[in-house]
């Protein structure tokens, strides 16, 4: 199957623009899947626009859609992805596929996205939460929380490194071998730890500092250097706040010097830009399968290729990207959608420019 993989991919789906489906059937078959989309609504454009018109579909639609391909012996996927999930009815119908598409093939990869929401918001009811530890977590083998998803998935605090990888460690035992926590934005930048870096400034107490060996000049400059601690501090949470922060962890046995744990640093790109996250999820997919025993290769083709098509769709929008993230106008969205099509190549042959560092 190696040669022909299939992917269920049940996302929303919108008319205008590239979200949920939209933003990942064309990449996954770019990369050679096949893809049997299944929509979990239905809508003009993503909800951000001022306007929204169309339809949402419940768990009784993709149940009748499964009787439909089942009867005709149409269930031969290699490939479960799950994106938004708006219901509990939708979710344990999701949960349903999963196990019929496990039972017609065991090696199936149930890549899901567990949608919850973002920098301490919800974007969906609380009971979702449960229904995904109980119904989701443990059918998947790749799961792609965010910082907050992490928290509320683990009912552990995700604000550190250390944090995110025993979150981690506890989504594995729930059931999924490979957890990538994507946007880990308030993050201290790793230079804070960094031995090799202690002489931008270490944060020692500027007492410890004096009490070593060396003379009052020395101690005058390190003095000084204390008293620019702050401002040194200041400097380095700024820079932080340029990157993005992936953690990544796998049980999967890796390829001989390819590492279990890692960290990948991307540099943010001005702007808001949405169903990033959708289109993330799809290259992982696609490129985890491509390289099955290196998933540090696998997720630094797929930040290249989601880096690939922002940078395209940031110089096409022009400077709608400088707006402001609460300004709603219909135009500025329009002009801030994924250039998919356009992006293509970077797609199919991303230019690895960001390399994942091993933990
Ligand atoms: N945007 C950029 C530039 C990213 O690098 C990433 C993840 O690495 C995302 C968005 C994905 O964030 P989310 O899953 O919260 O949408
Ligand atoms: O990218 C997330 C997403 C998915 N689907 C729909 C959306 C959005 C974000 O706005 O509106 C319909």
């Amino acid at each position: 199957t190696l040669s022909s993989p299939r992917v269920l991919s049940i996302q929303s789906s919108v008319v205008h623009g590239y979200v949920g489906n939209k933003a990942a059937v064309f990449p996954l078959q770019l990369l050679g899947f096949d893809v049997d989309p299944v929509y979990t609504v239905q809508f003009s454009n993503h909800t951000g626009y001022p306007t929204i018109k169309g339809h949402v579909f419940d768990g009784g639609h993709l149940r009748e859609l499964l009787a439909g391909m089942t009867a005709n012996g149409l269930i031969c996927h290699t490939h479960l992805l799950s994106g938004y999930i708006g219901s509990q009815s939708l979710l344990e119908a999701v949960a349903a596929v999963a196990a019929e598409l496990r039972s017609a093939y065991p090696q199936l990869t149930y890549v899901c996205d567990p949608v919850l929401g973002d920098e301490g918001k919800l974007y969906v009811s609380q009971e979702l939460v449960a229904a995904y530890k109980a119904s989701l977590v443990p059918l998947a083998n790749i799961l792609t929380p965010n910082q907050f998803e992490a928290e509320l998935l683990t009912g552990l605090e995700v604000k550190s490194e250390a944090q995110a990888l025993q979150a981690a460690a506890v989504l594995h035992d729930a059931g999924p071998h490979t957890v990538i926590i994507t946007s880990l934005a308030s993050l201290p930048h790793p230079e804070y730890s960094s031995p090799r870096l202690s002489e931008e400034g270490s944060d020692q107490p500027a007492a410890a500092i004096a009490a070593a060996d060396s003379t009052p000049q020395q101690q005058q400059q390190e003095q000084t250097a204390a008293d620019d601690k702050q401002q040194q501090q200041q400097q380095r949470q700024q820079r932080s706040e340029r990157y993005i922060t992936l953690i990544a962890s796998t049980r999967v046995a890796q390829a001989p010097g390819c590492p279990g744990a890692f960290r990948m640093r991307i540099p943010k790109l001005q702007g808001y830009f949405t169903g990033t996250g959708d289109l993330l999820c799809a290259l992982l997919l696609a490129w985890s399968h491509r390289y099955p025993d290196n998933l540090a290769a696998a997720v630094e083709h797929a930040v290249a290729g989601l880096q690939g098509v922002l940078q395209l769709t940031a110089a096409a929008a022009g400077p709608a990207v400088l707006a402001s993230t609460d300004e709603r106008s219909a135009a500025v969205f329009r002009a801030k959608e994924l250039r998919l099509v356009q992006g293509q190549q970077q797609l199919l042959q991303p230019d690895i420019k960001t390399r994942v560092e091993p933990i």
